[in-house]
């Protein structure tokens, strides 16, 4: 054969390859050359760890073709696209999700008995990849496997931070933050893609030249270069044959740190410049809701809205050349939280120095294109940046945003002349001692569409927070409930209840979890009731042993499970719930236990570092825990565990195994909650305020099936004026003991006085989470919970029904209503491989 007929033919062979088997023979035959041919392994030495590797490039071969079908689909109909930027994606573990979607689960399983193995060894091998801190991030991961399951041309930008959020150990009692280094073995899933490497310029400063018509062009010169070099992962969508793209940005010294300095005999210097460009993405901000202020944060944003717009306008000119006449119509960029919202001076910045563009005509398009999220309401999450770190950073990004300031405020000074006072308040920059950026302002005046993430929250921005600009323009502000992927959070993480569940209404409810609903008429029926229950007992025993070889404590399947995992943090009130555990005990002790409810109450979540208060709340955990699991009069009727380093994966085995799921937020506080819904549709009954998606939790499932109790937002504020924890506690003979125990230190004998800073918080008239008032109608409540699981065939049915009206909660609905209302695509299927 000549060179020719051979080049034609590998030509011809890419683009149309034959497709990979899916049966497990198939899978067998690779998985069995990956572990010897590829890893160089035989039957002297049998691992877990590399029959894992060998498993995901099975697999992974299997998602190339797909990704690459994928990508030759959207390029054929041109189609519009949305990029979801993000700094945080807390993905989990991709092998389980990857062999679900693609539909290899059963074969992926059969495969790795053949060898004598179980699958869940296995996947013990994979690290979580946890680069993100809570609900914002595990929120964008749901989104993708949405996107890619309703087939949108939707990709994800973020960072491939080395050390995602750290491992958390217990000791003593105390939190110690360990670093993550997740990929120290190497990450099978990802693809690094060099030849898109993008520049990232900092700091230097701008020249004004005239350019050859005469117009005034501004250079930034003297910048200190970082490369942003890219890593793909796979995204693939249910059983459709799409696979999309997240694309995670590393950051790389330039050539110039390496060559130039060397030289000269600047050696370390060099070095040392090359570790600060490689800073960039060296490690995740470990804070939730609440800003850090430190410029390392500011360089990771900027270098994620540069490197992003850089890559997506590079392809639009790879594409159409440079004309942008329909690059508006065309792209959507959703910005999650004000983190990545460097964009919208960014892409301004990109088409008028890089592209010449006029102010008028980038303006038009950075205001259509830009879509902003919004996720919280506290106000130590609203990031400020100082003026004078901006104009040292980002010189040329400052000069921008002053004048779409100065353009903004003729604005608001055109629809309400002489109002000064109003101008000053909804100025991009807030004047003082040392003035400041306000990203959420800059994040609205450059966006067509603002949208919170529950009703409640929505309401709540534009009454108070962006009352101002919602007075403006009213027509931006709309809302998207949150919702969670039904994938990973029931079809994986509960592969009993999903079998239970298919095997009465078929298996539709994966991509369309509103048939869920079906499941309502069999919540009287004895058989199916008993099936149920039967599933939870499975679950909670897998529960069961996690707790005790994480925490060395034993539950009682017989017990509530009752459980509250989330990021630990004052508004989110853990201190509510361990003031019940103590009152419990304190029953307990009196020998008020007529009638008595066995509850078993697992606490989980990381508190961010430098949050003093959370983490002394995980102290008290573990200290009462220490005491009442101690004393025998708990024995079977009472336990508390906390249960250390709290993730993705220990979500997959605590939603499935839990009975009650405490979402206890101060009204008004928590913007939406995710874990509620995890919990909700694996059946669990919540106890909760009226905050956040809550309240859309408990209109689904109706009241009865619902344990509300507390404050509403309303409430909490009209309280607010006139707090006094001190009568409360002194009117209230079940708190007043509470407090006593813990004034007395009974749960701190050895250490005294740890305790006062909580015991302060409490009674301070000033406490903005209000624990003390509402602590009476939470143990009330607490109390019906625990009369209602005396009633087993009440609870089951209660449970089936939380599951039955889950349906909302799919993060499918929330994305087809994101792209309903915002981003408007087209969904697109890709030629399927086997086809
Ligand atoms: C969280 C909110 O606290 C949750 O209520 C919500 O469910 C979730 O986002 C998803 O919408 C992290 C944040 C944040 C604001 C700033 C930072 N809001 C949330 N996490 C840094």
């Amino acid at each position: 054969m000549d060179v020719k007929t051979l080049q034609k033919d590998f030509e011809a062979s890419l683009t149309d390859l034959p497709p990979l088997g899916m049966d497990v023979h198939s899978l067998v035959e690779d998985f069995r050359r990956y572990y010897s041919h590829t890893l160089g392994r035989d039957r002297h030495s049998r691992s877990a760890h590399y029959a894992y590797q060998a498993l995901v490039l099975s697999i992974r071969d299997r998602l190339m073709e797909r990704w690459q079908h994928t990508r030759y689909a959207y390029d054929e109909v041109d189609a519009s696209h949305a990029y979801y930027l993000s700094l945080e994606f807390l993905m989990g573990r991709a092998l389980g999700n990857a062999a679900l979607n693609l539909g290899l689960d059963e074969a992926t399983e059969l495969t790795v008995r053949c060898l004598g193995m179980e699958l869940e060894e296995l996947a013990e091998s994979e690290q979580d990849a946890g680069l993100g801190n809570g609900g914002l991030g595990r929120l964008a991961a749901c989104f993708l496997d949405s996107c890619a399951t309703l087939q949108l041309p939707v990709t994800g930008y973020g960072m491939r931070y080395e050390y995602g959020m750290f491992r958390q150990v217990i000791t003593a009692g105390e939190q110690i933050e360990e670093p993550d280094h997740w990929l120290r073995e190497g990450n099978p899933w990802e693809l690094e893609r060099p030849e898109y490497t993008q520049r990232v310029r900092f700091g230097g400063r701008i020249e004004w030249q005239h350019n050859n018509q005469g117009k005034q062009q501004p250079r930034w010169v003297e910048t200190h270069d970082v490369l942003a070099v890219p890593y793909d992962v796979p995204i693939p969508g249910y059983r459709n044959g799409t696979v999309n793209t997240l694309r995670l940005w590393q950051a790389s010294a330039t050539d110039e740190f390496n060559l130039g300095e060397f030289n000269a005999g600047f050696y370390p210097e060099s070095v040392a410049a090359k570790t600060s460009a490689e800073q960039i993405t060296l490690v995740l901000y470990p804070n939730d809701a609440s800003e850090s202020g430190k410029e390392l944060r500011l360089r990771q944003q900027y270098f994620l809205a540069s490197a992003s717009l850089q890559d997506i306008i590079a392809r639009w000119i790879g594409i159409h050349g440079h004309d942008f006449t329909n690059f508006a119509e065309k792209n959507r960029f959703q910005l999650n939280d004000t983190h990545p919202s460097c964009a919208v001076p960014e892409l301004m910045r990109l088409l008028m120095d890089e592209h010449s563009m006029g102010w008028d005509e980038a303006w038009r398009i950075t205001s259509t294109t830009m879509a902003y999220t919004n996720h919280t309401l506290l106000p130590e999450a609203l990031e400020r940046w100082s003026v004078p770190t901006f104009k040292r950073l980002l010189p040329r990004l400052l000069d921008i945003i002053y004048e779409i300031n100065a353009r903004f405020l003729a604005v608001v000074a055109q629809r309400w002349p002489g109002d000064i006072a109003r101008q000053r308040r909804m100025s991009i920059i807030e004047e003082g001692s040392t003035p400041q950026v306000r990203m959420a302002y800059l994040a609205i005046a450059g966006s067509f569409s603002v949208n919170g993430v529950a009703a409640l929250h929505s309401k709540l921005l534009t009454e108070g927070l962006f009352n101002d600009f919602f007075a403006l323009w009213p027509e931006k502000f709309n809302n998207k409930t949150n919702g969670v992927t039904p994938r990973r959070w029931l079809a994986l993480c509960n592969p009993t209840l999903s079998r239970l569940i298919t095997d009465t209404i078929g298996e539709g409810w994966v991509a369309d979890l509103s048939q869920l609903t079906e499941l309502a008429q069999y919540a009287n029926n004895p058989d199916f009731c008993n099936r149920w229950q039967k599933v939870k007992l499975l679950n909670k025993q897998r529960l069961a042993e996690m707790v005790e070889a994480d925490c060395g404590v034993s539950f009682n399947l017989e017990a509530i499970f009752d459980v509250q995992v989330k990021r630990i943090h004052e508004y989110k009130r853990q201190l509510l719930n361990v003031l019940h555990v103590i009152h419990l005990y304190d029953r307990l002790k009196r020998g008020d236990s007529d009638d008595w409810t066995p509850r078993c109450v697992l606490i989980g979540g990381k508190a961010a570092p430098g949050y003093f208060i959370a983490k002394r709340i995980i102290k008290l955990i573990n200290n009462v825990a220490a005491v009442i699991n101690a004393d025998p009069i708990t024995t079977d009727r009472l336990r508390l565990a906390f249960l250390p380093n709290y993730r993705v994966t220990t979500m997959e085995i605590i939603a499935p195994g839990s009975d009650l799921s405490e979402q206890v937020s101060t009204a008004g506080k928590e913007a939406s909650g995710t874990g509620n819904m995890k919990f909700m549709m694996n059946g669990a009954l919540t106890i909760g305020t009226l905050d956040g998606a809550n309240i859309e939790i408990r209109e689904e499932v109706g009241e009865e099936n619902f344990f509300l109790f507390g404050m509403s937002a309303a409430e909490v504020n009209v309280m607010r004026s006139h707090y006094d924890p001190a009568a409360i506690i002194a009117a209230d003979e079940d708190l007043l003991r509470v407090m006593q125990l813990l004034r007395c230190g009974h749960f701190n004998q050895f250490e005294p006085g740890i305790f006062d800073p909580l015991l302060h918080a409490i009674t301070n008239p000033d406490d903005l989470w209000m624990t003390a008032a509402d602590f009476r109608s939470y143990v009330d409540t607490q109390q019906r919970v625990a009369e209602a699981f005396r009633d087993k065939e009440r609870v089951t049915r209660m449970s089936i029904l939380n599951t039955a009206t889950s349906g909302r909660f799919s993060s499918d609905r929330t994305i087809s209503e994101y792209n309903r209302d915002i981003w408007k695509l087209k969904s697109v299927a890709p030629v399927t491989v086997e086809e």
